[in-house]
């Protein structure tokens, strides 16, 4: 399957994905298993590992380890097959979205996990709207197959209405629940069975010819293999067959069926992704679009992580190749400052782990340690003035005031809150009046994230108190009009990490009035990532 046929062959084997779903539908599992199918560790580790088991590779912060949930997004490169994997797993839970809808600009598919019993989430629904937006194509796992799930039929109508997508079976389950045996390979004719006891191991696959092959009853009891029968006319007569255009589209996603927690459907799905998901895309930016067969290099940033290791204290830029070939080494005009920087540490992400990148080509994911010059948005490229556009950025619609346990320590807080806000991990105001700095995050979780960070990386305890504010506007207008406006309201005036004005409130009222009051100056409830 080739969509862009004149690719370079080293672009053309890069398949670049991020993990969406609703919180707790698997994603992480299923990125240990990927993992392990890959080849790049040895043993899968546990989301919730107890004791001295171990313990994912994507989760690797101390907070996603001590409640086993994800609360960033974590970048994978590895091999599998002929293909070269970049994954990102993204955390579910709605607080930490606006890091997966970042994400979500720096891939060329998504892997759409549902958990079996529960169907087409809330959470599912957003992410997969933000997908269409973009059309990207859209392969979806059902997961959980292990315990009692929904009928097929039901979860694949779901997705088809909820979702507006045409959706077409890659594997059929057989029997539910304790019952459930292993899966029809629809798009091979293989039969692939479960096995309980070994959680780690590659499924047995069987070869069948046809559905009417004698050796489908050998392995399959009835009355399940009469009901998957039954079930898989069916689905054939009312269900569409796979149309590889159709999935690069968007318009299409093909559905498998497994238990990632058992190692069962994720080789198939890996092989769908490599066989059917697109190849690294055109990028939209401006003056133009970038392909990825350009020969010149051009990136852009989409996530900084700082302290990632507490060993080297660094501060680590995400960086999407859009096109080229990459080498360590080489300089490249960072656009939004116009300054050349030579990239001599690239590395390329196994979650916590990262290894020097030699090379690296467009689709790929490197990071670029640095000293807080990369930010969220920034491209990078061999001199031409190109910008990739369309990276999101919420509004803070939560303020509270963040203090430093000892008062000593203002200072050292005022420095972690900005790595902090850099990074885009939360919005940090210092108010011209009073003391303490003001927080804006998108979901109460992230102020959580913020204190165990805060604590655990710099050594500082802090509390987080309830703010006389609630809504932050950054104020824009021609100098003479702002400096007005900033003396009338000094009590309501602050200044984010840029340095750039932002007025706070806690009334809807007063945002109207500054727009009667002031028609120069305009009140935007977020800040455009680039300048
Ligand atoms: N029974 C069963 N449990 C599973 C399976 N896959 C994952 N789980 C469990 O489901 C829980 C959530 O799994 P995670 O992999 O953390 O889910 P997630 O989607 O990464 O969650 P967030 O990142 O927090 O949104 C864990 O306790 C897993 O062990 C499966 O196939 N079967
Ligand atoms: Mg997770």
């Amino acid at each position: 399957m080739s969509n862009r046929p004149d690719l370079p062959a080293e672009i053309a084997r890069r398949r670049t994905f991020a993990i969406i779903s609703h919180p707790d539908a698997g994603k992480t599992t299923l990125t240990e298993k990927f993992l392990l199918y890959g080849g790049a560790i040895q043993m899968a580790g546990q989301v919730r590992a107890k004791g001295e088991a171990r313990r994912t590779r994507s989760d690797f912060m101390q907070m996603e380890k001590d409640r086993g949930i994800s609360v960033s997004a974590s970048a994978m490169s590895f091999d599998f097959e002929k293909y070269r994997f970049n994954l990102v797993d993204t955390p579910g839970h709605s607080d930490f979205s606006e890091d997966t809808y970042r994400t979500l600009t720096a891939v060329d598919a998504a892997v759409m996990v549902i958990d079996g019993a529960k169907g087409v989430e809330s959470q599912t629904q957003k992410l997969f709207e933000v997908c269409r937006l973009r059309d990207l194509p859209i392969l979806t796992f059902c997961n959980k197959m292990d315990r009692e799930s929904r009928d097929t039929f039901e979860i694949i109508d779901e997705i088809q209405e909820n979702l507006a997508i045409d959706v077409t079976p890659a594997s059929w389950p057989i029997g539910v629940g304790r019952e459930f045996i292993g899966c029809y390979d629809i798009l091979r004719d293989k039969l692939e069975l479960m096995d309980r006891a070994d959680r780690n191991k590659i499924a047995t696959s069987i070869s069948i010819k046809g559905l009417d092959d004698p050796k489908l009853a050998e392995h399959v009891p009835e009355p399940l293999l009469s009901k998957f029968l039954e079930e898989i006319e069916m689905a054939k007569e009312l269900l569409p067959p796979l149309d590889p255009q159709a999935l690069l589209d968007g318009t299409m996603t093909p559905i498998w069926f497994g238990s990632a927690m058992n190692s069962f459907g994720v080789k198939e799905l890996m092989d769908g992704i490599g066989t059917y998901g697109p190849e690294p895309q055109v990028q939209s930016a401006t003056p133009r679009n970038v392909a990825p067969e350009e020969t010149k290099v051009t990136g852009f940033v989409f996530k900084v992580q700082a302290n990632m290791d507490p060993k080297h204290r660094d501060r680590v830029a995400f960086v999407r190749l859009a096109s080229g070939h990459f080498e360590r080494g080489m300089k490249l005009t960072h656009v939004r400052t116009k300054k050349v920087m030579a990239i001599t540490n690239p590395v390329l992400f196994l979650a916590a782990d990262r290894e020097l990148a030699e090379e690296a080509w467009a689709g790929d994911i490197i990071g670029i340690p640095n000293h807080g010059q990369l930010r969220i948005g920034d491209t990078l490229t061999e001199g031409e003035a190109i910008r990739v556009s369309g990276i999101p950025s919420f509004a803070p619609e939560l303020l509270q005031t963040c203090r430093a346990g000892d008062p000593m320590k203002a200072k050292h807080l005022e420095k972690a809150l900005m790595q902090f806000a850099e990074e885009g991990a939360a919005k940090v105001f210092k108010p011209s009046f009073g003391s303490g700095f003001i927080v804006g995050v998108v979901g109460p979780l992230q102020f959580e994230v913020l204190a165990s960070r805060i604590e655990l990386e710099y050594g500082l305890p802090v509390r987080f108190e309830s703010s006389q504010f609630t809504s932050a506007r950054w104020v824009k207008g021609e100098k003479a009009a702002v400096d007005k406006f900033i003396t009338a309201n000094k009590q309501h005036i602050a200044t984010d990490n840029d340095g750039d004005t932002v007025y706070l409130t806690r009334l809807q009222w007063d945002i109207d009035r500054v727009q009667r009051d002031y028609p120069d100056v305009t009140l935007t409830a977020t800040k455009e990532m680039m300048v």
